[in-house]
């Protein structure tokens, strides 16, 4: 027998799933909209994949599988309808992938099937600390040759680390592909020559008939120590994915919103004028690391060359977005573009929720290409802002 509780929680819950969102109109930069409400939280996850429902086995009606966080998915639009691979993190630590759909790609998202799943291939049978552990960020790529790709970070404990490092970690790209987002085929690690690898995308289209992957050399699990970077990698194979040859095409740099380190974001969006790159970047700060979005534009011809940066950020936390679970962070693998060249940017607050922001193709690439560099120097940021302010007064004297 059902208990009670159920169906309580079960019409507050649709009430949730039901309510529409609207633009933030509180916020303006003419780049994109923001909205008013997270596109996905934890609080949308079914009851019935938290909750034992049975009254016999469950009489306190208590959350026997807790959800604590639905955050950085992954996002494609098909059939016109718009899926996240969210990553739903458990009360017990450990991501999964779930898939959320909508008609609108704004509101009434609801979670389908069941979490996702595949064989497992990891061989190191004897030791459970060297199995893979974790997985998270899932970025998804409609590649040209007819597969759907999920490359996602693989994470397993350091087997080097000391007995009394409990918390050392080696980071891989893992690799998956479906036609119909149902049936996934899991395929070898990405291999490359960086110790560890995070933030590894593929590029939608076969670069000098290769696949071509946008990695981040790093040396450590969090730290990115000499390497760092977005770097461009060509691979023959994907059925034996090993990459030779990274090169960094952007670099983390001084004093810039990406400092620290950055971070390919979802796959590049092709447009006339070049492949617009959403990216993450990070700096640190008294209150700890602060991720950020930027953008950058590639040449078509090479999509490895920088042709466009904007300065600064593109999208920060802001308001209630900066208070989560991983505070002051912005996070986007995820976005999207249907028929009317509307732009779906998925980004997740914290750590904690997901959000979109829409803007457009046009607006994309006037906002890369025309947005000022950042000049790096305060003195010839002030030159550069007193230019606009001169222009600008000029043009109010005149009307
Ligand atoms: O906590 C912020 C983000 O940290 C990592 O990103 P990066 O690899 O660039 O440091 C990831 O763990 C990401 O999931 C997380 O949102």
């Amino acid at each position: 027998m059902i208990h009670e509780k159920y169906f309580d929680l079960l019409h507050i819950q649709n009430e949730l799933l039901e309510k529409k969102n609207a633009k933030n109109t509180d916020f303006y930069n003419g780049i994109y909209d923001r909205y008013q409400n997270p596109v996905v939280t934890r609080h949308h996850v079914p009851l019935h994949w938290r909750f034992d429902l049975n009254k016999e086995t469950n009489p306190y009606f208590m959350e026997r599988l807790g959800v604590n966080a639905a955050f950085n998915p992954g996002a494609i639009y098909l059939n016109n309808k718009y899926y996240l691979i969210v990553r739903m993190e458990g009360a017990d630590r450990k991501s999964i992938f779930a898939i959320a759909e909508s008609e609108s790609g704004i509101d009434n998202f609801r979670f389908i099937e069941t979490p996702l799943t595949w064989e497992d291939i990891d061989e190191k049978e004897t030791n459970i600390y060297e199995k893979e552990t974790n997985i998270y960020d899932m970025r998804l790529v409609q590649h040209e040759d007819g597969w759907i790709y999920g490359i996602y970070c693989s994470e397993s404990k350091d087997p080097e680390a000391s007995e009394f490092d409990t918390s050392s970690a080696i980071a891989q790209a893992g690799l998956v592909r479906t036609k119909d987002l149902k049936k996934w085929h899991r395929l070898p690690n990405v291999q490359t020559p960086s110790p560890q690898q995070r933030n590894v995308v593929l590029h939608p289209e076969f670069v000098d008939g290769k696949y071509a992957f946008y990695t981040r050399p790093q040396d450590g699990f969090i730290s990115t120590g000499s390497g760092g970077g977005i770097a461009f990698a060509l691979c023959d194979d994907v059925l034996n994915p090993i990459v030779n040859h990274e090169t960094v095409m952007h670099e983390k740099r001084y004093h810039t919103v990406y400092e620290v380190k950055n971070g390919q974001g979802p796959a590049p969006i092709k447009t006339d004028k070049g492949w617009i790159h959403i990216a993450h970047g990070v700096r640190n700060t008294a209150a700890g690391l602060r991720y950020v979005l930027y953008t950058i534009a590639t040449s078509l011809q090479d999509p490895s060359k920088v042709i466009a940066t904007p300065g600064g950020h593109f999208l920060a936390p802001y308001d209630e977005e900066r208070i989560g679970d991983v505070s002051n962070v912005i996070f986007c693998n995820g976005a999207v573009v249907n028929e009317k060249n509307e732009v779906f940017i998925y980004y997740a607050s914290s750590d904690t929720r997901i959000h979109v922001a829409t803007t457009t193709i046009d607006k994309l690439v006037d906002y890369t290409f025309n947005t000022p560099e950042d000049p790096f120097r305060s003195l010839d940021c002030s030159a550069q802002r007193t230019d606009l302010i001169k222009k600008n007064m000029k043009l109010i004297e005149a009307n």
